[in-house]
């Protein structure tokens, strides 16, 4: 068995934030720089990140979300705060475009919830995480390998064109799967996290050329609520295609598989000619802020059901936080895909 062309870069490590407000209080940060270091051990081809600019990065994201992803934390300080920026209002109810300043109000015209606070590392961090997606999509492109592993952190599947949310800042899969899309490949995103993938949705959601695809749990009892309902279609000349199958809380690899095989018959119906794979092992049965239940032995078969296909896969490092474990289920589902 090959071991998969893996990339990841230590920068990533500079974002530490020190706490999220969680069901009411403020509780430690879940997505631990440690979750990239125990999987780094377990990985045999292991390669540095290349620096591709900002250019790809502009591809997909609004050029003031990046300017204040930069500056928001010396903003934070410059306003006489400690810590971690975070915002606390946000402008949902009757929302228009106001050029604001201050520090308070661009965190809620930029982000969606409180679980993304920004430290001082964030912005370094965010960007080697997505220069991570793009070097593993590179090997892809030059025809080095057919699958590659990019071990991206902060994760990224939360994030929109002009907003951070759920952990995320810049959108690696997203990223990545534009890039793809600019060198002439056909994509299907396939998002496998237990968390729905509203920010990767948000900005194919009108695309025609970029399918995605996303199995999580149901938005009517689990984070991030407001995206991922079945009904969810995408919308203009993208319409169709964009698949949405929510799964209820305590879901085992038996109604994992079926969704999954719905999900791989639309993207080869896409004719996609490579897949980007935002992958999440907090759908492992001891996730602790998850709730389905698959098990480590559970990956490989998973993975290799989506390398029957046989197209290049690009797999996008998202959530686990079973951080003991992760190392472990990672491997795993690595090892099914090249089987
Ligand atoms: C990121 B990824 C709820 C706190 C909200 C945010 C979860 C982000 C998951 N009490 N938690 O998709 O793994
Ligand atoms: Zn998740």
């Amino acid at each position: 068995m090959k071991s998969i062309p893996s990339y990841f870069d230590e920068r990533q490590y500079a974002h530490e934030p020190h706490q999220e407000l969680h069901n009411g209080g403020w509780a430690t940060y879940a997505e631990k720089s440690s979750r990239a270091g125990t999987i780094a051990a377990g990985l045999a081809n292991l390669n540095p990140a290349r620096d591709f600019g900002l250019g790809p990065l502009l591809d997909v994201h609004d050029g003031g979300y990046v300017d204040f992803l930069r500056i928001a934390h010396s903003e934070w300080i410059a306003a006489g705060r400690e810590g971690d920026a975070i915002g606390y209002t946000w402008p949902v109810v009757r929302r228009r475009e106001l050029k604001l300043d201050r520090i308070d109000a661009k965190l809620g015209r930029y982000s969606f919830d409180a679980a993304t606070p920004i430290a001082e590392g964030t912005w370094v961090a965010s960007y080697w995480s997505a220069q991570t997606a793009l070097t593993a999509l590179a090997a892809l492109l030059d025809g080095e390998a057919s699958t590659s592993f990019a071990l991206c952190r902060p994760p990224g599947h939360h994030a929109g064109r002009d907003y951070c949310g759920g952990y995320c800042y810049l959108n690696n899969a997203a990223i990545a799967a534009q890039r793809a899309r600019r060198q002439g490949r056909r994509v299907a995103i396939l998002d496998l996290d237990y968390h729905h993938g509203n920010g990767t949705q948000d900005i194919f959601y009108d695309d025609p050329d970029i399918f995605f695809a996303s199995i999580h749990a149901d938005p009517v009892t689990d984070y991030p609520f407001f995206w991922g309902h079945a009904d969810e279609r995408g919308e203009g000349t993208g319409e169709g295609k964009t698949l949405n199958l929510p799964l209820p809380r305590g879901t085992d690899v038996m109604g994992y598989q079926e969704a999954l095989g719905v999900a791989l018959n639309a993207i080869a119906a896409h004719q996609a000619d490579l897949i980007v794979l935002s992958f999440g092992a907090d759908t492992f049965e001891d996730d602790p802020i998850s709730y389905f239940r698959l098990r480590k032995d559970d990956y490989p078969k998973i993975a290799a059901r989506v390398a029957s296909l046989e197209l290049p896969i690009l797999v996008i490092m998202e959530g686990g936080y079973a951080v003991d474990a992760l190392g472990l289920n990672v491997e795993a589902f690595l090892a099914g895909l090249s089987a």
